[in-house]
């Protein structure tokens, strides 16, 4: 039994590989941690022999007077220079096919925001914190954010790019295993950075057409099973239960509707459909007590009166 194996020792190290993009960099990353491991015991085992070697051994021990040898000065300056030039065009090699972006791969829009991810297929299907894509083929994702400085990074595909506002960014991949893959906002974007997580789903092409064509009927389901695809769409669940009391950033919403509730600096207020609407339309009218004003983002523009109404619904359904 050998005991130790390096795949698996790298598996247990690192994350899957998720795609050939992320086999070369963890093939350069190795590259130089072994090097950097055989150069510190070179040079700090060096060091040590040599003061053990040319240490006093006598009062009237003499050290030899050298200045210089040419011959090893030459060497080690030429053979770092050599490596550290093929590590430079290594990376390069991998960098270059880490940001070219392909042709006709499959675009799917992000947006980041506090906090949560957004995902737009050319078909009109929206997700939220869920990103669906087939095996074997180019994504490119093309990303902005709503708000503050955001990055996108995907661990098992070795690849991460800061999500701009005002601006798109790129990052392209081609997953060769079928699974889920973790996503991470991988810039302090503020209370909930740490809760900003997305779960990417490789799937078989025919799989993948399947649930594009199923999400693509959502505009055909009842009203309250819209509202809970659009609850999901919105990431509401990022900061608001809806299976139980529990306190998230905001308030649950489970079991409250026709509940009477504390708000602050007015009398107690009813939930019914005016109150949610004005609730998710412009949080800050009425705030709940206990919670902060401006934590919840103002949905005004952006929720049509249809949307609006299923998440009423849907609100109405939990108990
Ligand atoms: C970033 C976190 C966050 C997100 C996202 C968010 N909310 Fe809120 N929400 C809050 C906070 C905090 C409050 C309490 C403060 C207030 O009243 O504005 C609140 C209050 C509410 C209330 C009033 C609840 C009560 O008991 O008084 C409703 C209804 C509500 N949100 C619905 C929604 C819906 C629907 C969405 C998605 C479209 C959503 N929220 C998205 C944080 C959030
Ligand atoms: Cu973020």
């Amino acid at each position: 039994m050998m005991w130790f194996n390096l795949a698996q020792a790298q598996s247990s190290f690192m994350p899957t590989e998720g795609t050939k993009i992320a086999a070369q960099v963890d093939n350069l990353y190795g590259f130089l941690l072994v090097a950097s491991l055989i150069s510190c015991v070179i040079l700090i085992g060096g060091m040590i022999f040599f003061v053990w070697k040319y240490r006093r051994k006598t009062n009237n021990d003499k050290t030899a007077y050298i200045t210089h040898n040419t011959f090893l000065e030459f060497l080690w300056s030429f053979i770092p220079l050599v490596i550290f030039l093929g590590v430079f065009a290594w990376g390069w090699y991998v960098y270059h096919d880490m940001r070219s972006m392909p042709k006709n791969a499959l675009e799917i829009h992000v947006f980041g925001k506090q906090w949560a991810w957004e995902f737009e297929y050319k078909s009109g299907v929206k997700t939220g914190n869920l990103i669906v894509v087939p095996v074997n083929k180019d994504v490119k994702l093309i990303m902005t954010s709503k708000d503050v400085l955001h990055s996108f990074y995907i661990p098992s595909f070795r690849i991460k790019q800061d999500v701009i506002p005002g601006t798109y960014t790129a990052l392209w991949f081609n997953a060769d295993k079928m699974g889920e893959f973790h996503v991470f906002c991988a810039e302090f974007c503020g209370t909930q950075h740490s809760g900003m997580l997305a779960t990417l789903k490789v799937v078989s092409q025919a799989d993948y057409d399947a649930w594009l064509e199923e999400e693509s009927q959502v505009g055909t389901l009842p009203l309250a099973k819209r509202g809970e695809k659009i609850f999901a769409v919105k990431a509401c669940a990022s900061c608001h239960s809806s299976t139980d009391a529990a306190v998230k950033v905001g308030p649950p919403l489970f079991k409250k509707f026709g509940t009477l509730e504390h708000v602050e600096g007015a009398a107690d207020v009813t939930i019914d459909e005016n109150y949610l609407r004005e609730s998710i339309l412009n949080p800050n009218a009425k705030i709940t007590k206990g919670f902060q004003k401006g934590v919840m983002p103002a949905f005004q523009g952006q929720l049509s009166e249809t949307e609006l109404n299923a998440l009423i619904e849907y609100i109405k359904t939990l108990k």
